[in-house]
């Protein structure tokens, strides 16, 4: 096997955040280009008002990145922010290897995990819209690099052609999705009238292990961010209601723009739903940020005023890291405050039966208004 590329990460700590935040969000970064198949072996952070707009970080901490990836022989450095074709254009003069930002990351992640035409053809779309604005440089930059991170998707035949083919293919892509689109929506409509619970959250929170620990599917789930990239829709019997359990997928802050857009149509499950399950890693030390980067997510959806259930996993490590708290304690803390919550372990298949009452509850209110 071939040994894995060896990243440089780097980000910038900007005035509204303290260097612990930084840290934190470098190491989701780090989890990103380790799912991604490369093994971080350098982190640099910067403090600045705003990345800068030629090189996004200053000359000084760029020649001290440059120098560091010449001697540790290092095959990528990633960028904490999108990066725009000028930034490019700068780094590649004083970076001898590959460049390569946090979207890229991710819709590397994404391409590599969608399954379905669906999912396949919304990362593509993404991937293609991404590239074109950034056409010229990343192509030529790229180019030269041989396959690996950064390079799942349009394939070579791509890279040789022009904008308006680019734009062609977009254009082909986006009826495609149409078609399936209609395809979904009829058998959607051939579900009927049984309500529809869909699990919303960060990724890597649980959501995949919660759905087969309730519906006893084999849904795959790891350690890894983004392991579901498509939908998945499994029927759920609890007593005598009958539901339908969708997991699809996680969100992250910073997603690249494209990406949701194109994700639009595997986000209808969440639009559609009547009841959400909105779960989160409560061992995460960035658990309350994640819950108000999907919060604004959901209501960017329109969704954020669906009936919902706060459902805070891996209670296990949580209480782990915290021995002096417990259950009862969180029931009456802020999580908890004028809100439906839960608090549970999918590991040690605790606090499920509380899932349950609480989610019949709830299906129950959502049949009375019907
Ligand atoms: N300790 C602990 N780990 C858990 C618990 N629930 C899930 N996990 C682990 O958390 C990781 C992520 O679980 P998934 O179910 O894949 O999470 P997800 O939300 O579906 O993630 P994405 O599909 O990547 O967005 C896996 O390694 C699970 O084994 C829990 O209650 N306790
Ligand atoms: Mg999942």
């Amino acid at each position: 096997m071939k040994d894995k590329e060896k990243a440089v990460l780097v980000g910038v700590i900007s005035q509204h955040q303290t260097k612990e935040q930084a840290e934190e969000y470098l190491d989701e970064l780090a989890f990103l280009a380790e799912t991604a198949g490369a093994e971080t072996i350098g982190r640099f952070l910067q403090k600045l008002e705003r990345p800068d707009s030629r090189s996004y970080i200053g000359k000084g901490k760029l020649d001290e990145v440059a120098n560091f990836v010449k001697h540790a022989e290092a095959d990528l450095v990633v960028f904490d922010d999108e990066l725009s074709p000028a930034q490019i254009r700068n780094l590649e003069h004083s970076l001898s290897c590959k460049i390569l930002d946090r979207s890229n990351l991710i819709l590397d992640i994404f391409a590599a995990r969608a399954q379905t035409a669906q999912a396949r053809t919304q990362v593509e779309l993404a991937q293609n819209q991404y590239l074109l604005p950034r056409l010229t440089r990343m192509w030529t930059h790229l180019q030269k690099q041989k396959g690996g991170i950064g390079m799942k998707g349009p394939g070579e035949k791509e890279i040789e052609t022009d904008r308006r083919a680019i734009r062609n293919r977009i254009a082909l892509l986006k009826e495609k999705l149409k078609t399936i689109d209609k395809q979904n929506q009829t058998q959607r409509k051939g579900r009927g009238a049984i309500p529809r619970v869909a699990l919303v959250g960060y990724t890597n929170v649980g959501k995949s292990s919660l759905m087969n620990l309730l519906s006893k599917a084999e849904v795959f789930a790891e350690n890894k961010l983004f392991a579901t990239v498509d939908s998945t829709v499994r029927k759920v019997v609890l007593d005598q209601n009958a539901f339908l359990l969708s997991d699809t997928v996680g969100f992250i802050r910073k997603i690249p723009t494209h990406l949701i857009e194109s994700f639009k149509s595997t986000l209808d499950e969440v639009r559609e739903a009547d009841v959400l399950l909105h779960v989160v890693d409560i061992s995460h030390p960035g658990f309350e940020e994640q819950l108000v980067v999907v919060e604004e997510t959901l209501r960017d959806l329109k969704v954020l005023d669906k009936p919902s259930l706060l459902v805070f996993n891996k209670m296990d490590l949580f209480l782990k890291n915290n021995p002096e708290m417990n259950a009862s304690d969180l029931q009456k803390s802020w999580m908890a405050k004028d809100r439906d919550a839960v608090f549970i372990s999918v590991l040690k298949k605790e606090g499920i039966e509380e899932l349950r009452t609480k989610l019949k509850l709830l299906l129950n209110y959502v049949a009375s208004k019907r």
